[in-house]
């Protein structure tokens, strides 16, 4: 179709990955026509630095009506008084946020990554941990979700500026209230990352923290379904730091042809049925991690309350690791990602877990019969790792099993 055959082979070929292997990892999704049409459209072209009706370079009429469209949809979706739509990514809306509130050296407290933080939540591999000085908050041993009086001491004890709150690999509700005691306990602002679960939150299944936030950011490609970037949503006080911030302070011309892609994800978002999709990611990540547990393996917390659950491989086998199980899991056609479980003996990079995640397999249609199955092929293929034969074996049963959920047929 296109001269350039190479390139275009080659996403030919993602395609097929996509629609014949399993998609575990927890913070993808598959994207309808719509928001791909949007992605790919003409709006790619158009330099458009500035905000809707203050652009510095003309010719934006058109453009401004999309990103208007995407700002009025964000707001209403998530019910805020202020949207920003303009991030790259989600660790940019955290940069442009921590850049709009804090000067460098201020305290701040988030959690720790191997406690299922993000690195832009202050890791010192991070800019977020090289230029302010984050305290870090985990989960408690014993039950293994959010330590809040452990928390609530850090708050008293380092008395932060803000305070950071969501996670990336943690699979129990976060409810945004005791976050926002403790700020208030200290006089701190509160900023809620609702990347993963912005989608469980547009579609009620998760406790919305706008009302108890200064500062909301999320991405738009995870449960939200929607493509690849980030968002801002704040208080009115904070609209004019924050877009300053993004730009000209953190970026320069914004993706307008992802921003429309934005808007077409929040209109998606906001019909009845999206409700319906985030309650069966849910229903999904259970029946998939008491599938997982009834195999052998361990569910870290016991269960989950999302799209995503941690498991830990050391009930399985001692010395399986979570990058060999990955490994493994990938040539058999299941794709996810290693992850450090809380306590981690293990580096980052090796780990002894793994995060799995349903937000992508329920878009294709799949249901609690299909986690079992899931279940029981991911215990197959680690149950022997190097076993070529039982890999390929696998790889095929899990071919079946996709083309009846293929999402891009
Ligand atoms: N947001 C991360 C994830 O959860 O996969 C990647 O940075």
């Amino acid at each position: 179709m296109f001269p350039d055959s190479e390139l275009f082979a080659i996403i030919e070929a993602e395609r097929e990955r996509q629609n014949t292997t399993l998609q575990l990892i927890a913070s993808e999704n598959f994207v309808s026509r719509a928001v791909l049409a949007a992605t790919g459209s003409v709006l790619t072209n158009k330099y458009s630095e500035g905000y809707p009706g203050k652009r510095y370079y003309g010719g934006n009429s058109v453009i401004d009506q999309a990103e208007e469209l995407a700002l009025s949809r964000a707001c209403a979706l998530f019910g805020a008084e202020h949207a920003n739509v303009q991030p790259h990514s989600g660790s940019n809306a955290n940069l442009a946020a921590y850049l709009a509130v804090l000067e460098p050296g201020d305290t701040v407290l988030g959690m720790r990554l191997d406690q299922g933080g993000h690195l832009t939540h202050g890791s010192p591999v991070n800019v977020s941990g090289r230029w302010y000085h984050f305290v870090s908050y985990g989960v408690s041993p014993s039950d293994e979700r959010i330590d809040f009086e452990a928390l609530a001491d850090l708050a008293e004890l380092h008395r932060p500026k803000l305070i950071v709150a969501g996670a990336t690999a943690y699979s129990r509700i976060i409810e945004p209230e005791p976050f926002r005691r403790i700020a208030d306990s200290v006089g701190a602002l509160l900023m809620f990352d609702a990347a993963h679960i912005a989608g469980l939150v547009a579609g009620g299944v998760h406790p919305n923290p706008v009302p108890f936030s200064d500062i909301v950011t999320l991405t738009t490609h995870k449960t939200l379904r929607g493509p690849r970037g980030g968002c801002i949503l704040s208080t009115s006080a904070l609209a004019q730091v924050i877009d300053k911030t993004v730009f000209p302070g953190l970026q320069g011309g914004p993706l307008e042809h992802v921003i429309a892609a934005k808007a077409v994800a929040f209109y998606e978002a906001a019909q009845p049925e999206f409700a319906e999709y985030a309650a069966q990611i849910v229903r999904n990540a259970r029946a998939l991690a008491a599938a997982l547990a009834g195999e052998g393996f361990r569910i870290v917390s016991g269960g989950t309350d999302n799209h995503l659950m941690l498991v830990d491989l050391r009930t399985f086998d001692p010395d399986l690791t979570g990058k060999v199980a990955q490994e493994a899991l990938d040539l058999a056609g299941i794709t996810l990602n290693r992850n450090q479980i809380p306590g981690d003996p293990r580096s980052p990079f090796i780990t002894s877990g793994l995060r799995i995640g349903t937000a992508a397999v329920t878009t294709t249609g799949m249901r609690e019969r299909e986690m079992a199955e899931i279940a029981h092929l991911v215990r197959r293929v680690l149950a022997s790792p190097g076993d070529d034969r039982e890999r390929k074996a696998v790889r095929e049963e899990v071919a079946t099993l996709c083309s009846k959920f293929a999402p891009y047929p």
